[in-house]
């Protein structure tokens, strides 16, 4: 990884009141006072006005020094707040790279901010990534999680496993060179209480990872059906504005419009499809290309029908491709709508019948929706009773937290008793904690390093 120092605009690319430029680098209290005229304040909010090469005036801002190691990335940091004009913002940027030429400043890459913040310790690679996912979070209940991710919650219950394991650890290594006899009972007994301790709190942190990924990432969902079912008509209602078309001709929608809602802070990607059906309308049909290319990567596939329209084995033949085209993960939910045009006593014990327990809605009235809402959520893994105090996490997490307590149950298996076996449960330990110590970036490869930060943007 490279060493000099590094400039990037920080704030969103557009106009807004205040625009900053952030310098990062080993040593730039000789840029800052460059860019001053005299020496800086740690942490005081210089006024100054920033001139070209030409000696004419840039802009007026102010400049903050921030002394290594009290700043975020644990160098010396540069901050010019200037105007927040897109085109000035880029001006400060390149007037900065060219008095930093000296110090080798260059432009950052993305994420690299938050790198150096890790590399130097300030924060570990889980709260890295909270940064990200707190500047994404889409909901309320996001942001409240990303914050405790990045407050070190999730890496706090990281670690103490990891300290736990490294109890044990100790334990069995402590009985490693004794003989089989003189391994005491008692030890014995408390390494296997000690172990399963461990694999109890692994299993809720699996849980929790698990709301965690829910809550950061959400699902896809695609309405899909035939036409003049209602899909447009659910989609409006579940976004509560007129956002598709909705007419009683089949074949209104034609390409795939995508929205995202939020469901008790849960981000729910809704794809209104076109109608599943033969056409020889050419743009219908490229339409419905995409349809079936949404329903092979949804992971919910809200299958509808029109209840006031009698089933005909065309619509089980469609169901049935459905079913075929879905990812083995994905959920299917039935949904019939039009429930106000029918008395609900005389739907036919048929669609009624608990084979696929279906949900019956109606989009023009919006009776059934909240039943739909929290069958979405409750395929979708959401507990509300876990909301409160969850964390974002990723798919990287969850899979090492799986890997680790496959190591443990193996080490399970092994025992607690005899030189060789114990050699092997001491192993299968390690082996459980190199896996959690990726979750906070302990032993992490670099090139897996790259691959995290480069998902940031430029100036994080
Ligand atoms: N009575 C009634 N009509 C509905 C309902 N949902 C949709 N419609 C009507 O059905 C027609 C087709 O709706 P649309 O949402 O475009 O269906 P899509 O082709 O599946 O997207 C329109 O005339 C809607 O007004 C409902 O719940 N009740
Ligand atoms: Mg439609």
């Amino acid at each position: 990884m490279r060493k000099n120092p590094i400039a990037a605009i920080a704030t969103p690319p557009g106009a807004g009141g205040v625009g900053i430029v952030r310098l990062s680098g080993e040593s730039l209290s000789g840029l800052a006072q460059k860019i001053l005229g005299k020496t800086p304040n740690p942490r005081y909010a210089h006024h100054t006005v920033l001139k070209d090469s030409q000696g004419s005036h840039i802009d007026e801002l102010l400049l903050i020094y921030f002394q290594s190691p009290a700043s975020f990335t644990g160098e010396d940091v540069i901050e010019l707040h200037c105007h927040g004009g897109a085109r000035l913002t880029q001006m400060v940027l390149n007037r900065a790279l060219e008095l930093g030429e000296e110090w080798g400043l260059e432009l950052a890459g993305p994420g690299e901010f938050s790198l150096r913040a890790y590399l130097n310790g300030k924060i570990d690679l889980a709260q890295a990534e909270a940064i990200a996912d707190l500047i994404g979070a889409q909901s309320d209940a996001a942001i409240r999680g990303a914050a405790r991710s990045l407050q070190g919650q999730f890496s706090e219950r990281v670690n103490f496993l990891i300290e736990q394991i490294t109890q044990l650890r100790i334990l069995v290594e402590s009985t490693l060179d004794f003989p089989e006899e003189e391994i005491e009972f008692l030890e014995a007994s408390k390494a296997r209480e000690q172990l399963s301790t461990i694999l109890r709190d692994l299993d809720a942190l699996v849980e929790k990872t698990e709301q965690g990924k829910i809550l950061r990432d959400g699902l896809r969902l695609a309405l899909v059906g035939a036409p003049n079912v209602g899909k447009s008509s659910l989609l409006n209602c579940l976004l509560g504005e007129e956002r598709a078309i909705v007419t009683p001709i089949a074949g209104t929608t034609r390409d795939r419009i995508q929205e995202t809602i939020s469901l008790e802070g849960v981000p729910i990607h809704l794809t209104d499809t076109a109608g599943l059906r033969e056409s020889s309308d050419v743009v219908e049909q490229i339409g419905i290309e995409r349809t079936w290319d949404e329903i092979a990567n949804a992971d919910i596939i809200i299958f509808m029908r029109d209840l006031s329209q009698s089933q005909n084995h065309e619509d089980l033949e469609l169901e049935q491709k459905v079913k075929e085209c879905a990812d083995k993960r994905a959920h299917i939910v039935y949904v019939f709508n039009k429930l106000d045009l029918l008395d609900a006593t005389k739907i036919s014990p048929i669609e009624s019948a608990a084979q696929h327990d279906p949900v019956f809605i109606s989009a023009k009235t919006g009776v059934g929706l909240d039943q739909l809402k929290e069958r979405i959520l409750s395929l979708a893994g959401w507990q509300s009773n876990l909301a409160a105090g969850a964390f974002t996490a990723r798919d990287r997490h969850l899979v090492a937290i799986h890997k680790a307590k496959d190591h443990l149950l193996k080490a399970q298996i092994h025992g607690f008793s005899g030189n060789q076996r114990l050699e092997l449960f001491a192993e299968e330990l390690r082996f459980a904690q190199d896996e959690l110590g990726l979750i906070t970036g302990k032993l992490l490869p670099d090139e897996l390093l790259g691959k995290i930060f480069s998902e940031f943007c430029i100036g994080k």
